[in-house]
């Protein structure tokens, strides 16, 4: 099933340089990107972003950590991006993550896990409209669409 997913390159993953080795392992995987941008997020932002963890003891740590520095957000297409995405990811907690994952290879930590990946199509949509308006996504045709 074709499927939209938003990836953030969090501060940490930017500020390691890793921008492009994360853009490079979702796109040799055969996902597509549609929109790419790179802003900086208000507090504000940041807390509707994160709203599903509003009351927990790391949520005022989050919304500082992720408004640190710039973040890179992008939206892939592809079939199941939802869950192939989370799959290149990793489990959240990097100390745990499988090697061979981004948060695996990249991370150490729960909280500086390098990328965010939407976790459904509710939350692709509920982030989607924090990030980008809806002309900033760009659908297009590769042409050896075959090939994957
Ligand atoms: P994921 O990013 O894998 O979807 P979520 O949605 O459970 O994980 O958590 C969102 C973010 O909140 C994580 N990326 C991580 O930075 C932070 N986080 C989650 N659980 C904890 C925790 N127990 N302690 C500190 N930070 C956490």
């Amino acid at each position: 099933m074709q499927e939209r997913t938003l990836v953030l390159v969090k501060p940490d993953g930017l500020k390691r340089r890793l921008v492009g080795e994360i853009i490079r392992r979702f796109e040799v995987k055969g996902l597509k990107i549609i929109g790419l941008k790179m802003l900086q997020l208000t507090k504000e932002e940041a807390e509707k972003h994160y709203s599903v963890h509003k009351g927990k003891p790391f949520f005022a740590d989050l919304v500082n950590y992720i408004t640190s520095s710039p973040i890179v957000a992008i939206i892939f297409e592809g079939n199941n991006a939802i869950s192939v995405v989370r799959t290149i990811c990793g489990t959240t907690d990097g100390s745990k993550a499988a090697p061979g994952t981004i948060r695996g290879d990249y991370s150490i930590s729960i909280e500086k896990n390098i990328i965010h990946a939407s976790d459904s199509t509710e939350s692709f949509q509920h982030e989607f409209s924090i990030f980008f308006k809806n002309n900033e996504m760009v659908p297009f045709q590769y042409g050896d669409e075959v090939l994957f």
